[in-house]
């Protein structure tokens, strides 16, 4: 396969600084040679170009979305080097920077992809719209964006307002999630795996039924992987961390059944914070899922 790496060095969508070297920080750990180990072709196509910003942490009025220009700026061109990239048949691999850069992966991907699957794997829902948002803080909207609901800015981008279907998106690894948030889930009837699911179930069986609803009726899926899903004792570098979260093993595991299942259309991997981070942990533990994720082996 010919793989696309794109990075987007973003951190206006949380209000901590960091997680633009995300991409740096996964690169370092090795992750263009292990992919090549695996036989995959790959384009690096570097970073986009994202603004800093002096103002970062200073606190923003909740219900207004900070930083709203340059995060729809920085989306619409990610949605575009996504669909280009994806039109060119190679498979996007979008690394992050915080989560507000779903927006425009997932609206350049379902610009290719008449019905995309998602899967959410994120301690959290990114549910929130300008009405619930606790933050103001996009990266916890972009779920909702991707459904339609938001900000016409972002919602706005790419070709139809709903680039996904409810009934077609699962999210994996919830556990804290806005009271808000819990109210637009069962509104849309969108399957969620909790904690508490994935201890009674397993993840293999949470994977299996997460794949019976992003991958069934559509034309494959875009995973987008949260690494704050994983417990903070091993992916300590995020902006946001959960206790109790989805073991490494387990994450592994989830990749493996993924690949297996060959209905990876792109992925994205987000919120890997190098200053909150030891020892660049948690991009090697993003690199480790990406090998499980496209294909390699233990034997
Ligand atoms: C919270 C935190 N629900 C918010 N969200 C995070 O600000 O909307 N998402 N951390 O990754
Ligand atoms: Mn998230
Ligand atoms: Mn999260
Ligand atoms: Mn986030």
């Amino acid at each position: 396969r010919t793989l696309s790496i794109i990075g987007v060095p973003m951190d206006l969508g949380a209000s901590r600084c960091g997680a633009d070297m995300g991409p740096t920080a996964i690169r370092n750990a090795g992750l263009v040679s292990r992919l090549e180990q695996v036989g995959h072709s790959v384009k690096d196509e570097g970073d986009l170009v994202v603004k800093r910003c002096s103002s970062l942490s200073v606190p923003g009025t909740a219900s207004s979305l900070r930083h709203l220009d340059e995060i729809a700026a920085v989306n619409e061109r990610l949605c575009e080097a996504v669909a280009k990239a994806a039109g060119d048949g190679r498979l996007p691999l979008v690394l992050g920077g915080d989560h507000s850069i779903a927006i425009g992966t997932v609206a350049g991907m379902s610009s290719r992809v008449d019905k995309l699957g998602l899967i959410w794997f994120d301690a959290h829902g990114d549910v929130n719209t300008a009405e619930t948002t606790p933050s103001g803080n996009i990266h916890g909207m972009s779920l909702a964006v991707a459904l339609g609901c938001g900000h016409p800015r972002l919602t706005g981008i790419g070709g139809k307002t709903e680039k996904v279907q409810p009934e077609h998106t699962v999210l994996v690894g919830a556990r804290s999630l806005d009271p808000g948030e819990r109210e637009f889930l069962k509104k849309r009837g969108i399957l969620v795996f909790t904690m508490r699911d994935i201890e009674r179930l397993g993840i293999e069986e949470v994977m299996k039924r997460a794949m019976d609803r992003a991958a069934d009726g559509t034309d494959g899926l875009h995973l987008s992987l949260d690494l704050d899903g994983l417990d903070p004792c091993e992916a300590p570098g995020v902006g946001t961390p959960v206790p109790g979260g989805i073991r490494l093993r387990e994450s592994l595991l989830a990749m493996e059944l993924l690949a297996d299942a060959g209905v990876l259309r792109s992925a994205e991997f987000v919120e890997v914070n190098p200053l909150l981070d030891r020892q660049n942990r948690t991009a090697l533990a993003a690199v480790e899922l990406i090998g499980a994720l496209f294909g390699e082996k233990i034997l």
